[in-house]
């Protein structure tokens, strides 16, 4: 257990902070093309908050893994709208992208927070988007675009999590450096990018090592791969859509460490799971 640490640049809850997930695509692994219209997809996002939701991450890039990447102006297309409307009703919302011309417009449409699961590495310029905003940044660790992530070679580690924390601190010193202040950084240790099973699980039960970077902590462990693996039967890894209650779980472990907080697509349980964890820290 660590003391959490809130982003300073939005509002703090009192606990663990609920993401909710809303993927504007036709392929995000789990709820891929069911909220691809934007009416949908606004429609979902003002859901999420109905069900607890502290923040709603809109996406317009999938990112499981081989994935092939859309070109911008698709991106684009799909996270401004729903953006822009949810940010009018109020919600605080982050725009998941990997992309500076994607991050600014979004940004210019009432996004707050930027989550980069690049962490500024697969397009550079956008640190200065981050600087120049003055946005709440997620920086994730990440070792490359979801097409190759299959490769074995990028679950390679001479010792998992001192590289992980290295890589990932090296991303938020690039972002420091171009202009970035540290009040607008949160880390996140990227579960299942550049990961295998047990890789994911060594990497949870150490957050206390990237929660020593000195910075608030978002932890996305929602229907992974992982997680389907754990609970797999003779029929194979349970689907993701059956991923949800051991999403909940997790919520309320790593809520109990410390971690500011969980990105989740289904969040009334782990709106329900973080206040049990706020309680059990309480003492
Ligand atoms: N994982 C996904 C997408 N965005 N953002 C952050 N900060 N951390 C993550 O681990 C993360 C993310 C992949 O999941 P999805 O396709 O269900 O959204």
């Amino acid at each position: 257990m660590f003391a959490r640490r809130d982003a300073a640049l939005l509002p703090a809850v009192g606990r663990c902070q609920v993401m909710g997930v809303v993927n504007v695509t036709p392929d995000s692994f789990s709820d891929g093309g069911r909220w691809l219209d934007a009416d949908s997809a606004i429609r979902h996002g003002l859901a999420l908050v109905e069900a607890g939701a502290d923040v709603v991450d809109v996406g317009g890039e999938s990112t499981r893994p081989g994935a092939e990447r859309v070109d911008a102006a698709t991106e684009l297309a799909r996270v401004e709208p729903v953006v822009r409307a949810l940010a009018a009703e109020g919600v605080v919302v982050s725009v998941d992208t990997m992309r500076a011309e994607v991050a600014e417009r979004a940004i210019e449409a009432g996004a707050r927070v930027l989550n980069d699961v690049s962490g500024g590495l697969a397009d550079p310029r956008i640190r200065e988007v981050a600087a120049v905003s003055g946005v709440s940044y997620v920086v994730m660790h990440w070792r490359g675009h979801s097409a190759g992530m299959l490769g074995e070679d990028l679950t390679r580690y001479a010792d998992l999590v001192p590289d992980v924390v290295a890589e990932l601190a090296a991303s938020v010193e690039a972002a420091l450096a171009a202009g970035v202040r540290p009040e607008q950084v949160i880390v996140d240790p990227g579960i299942g990018f550049s990961k295998g099973g047990d890789q994911n699980w060594n990497v949870l039960r150490r957050l206390d090592a990237f929660a020593d970077l000195g910075y608030p902590l978002l932890v996305a462990t929602s229907r992974k791969r992982f997680l389907g693996d754990l609970l797999a039967d003779d029929a194979g890894a349970r689907p993701p859509l059956e991923r949800d209650d051991a999403t909940a779980a997790l919520s309320a472990l790593v809520a109990a460490e410390g971690a500011w907080c969980v990105r989740v697509h289904d969040v009334g349980p782990s709106a329900d799971a973080v206040r049990v964890a706020e309680r059990w820290r309480d003492g």
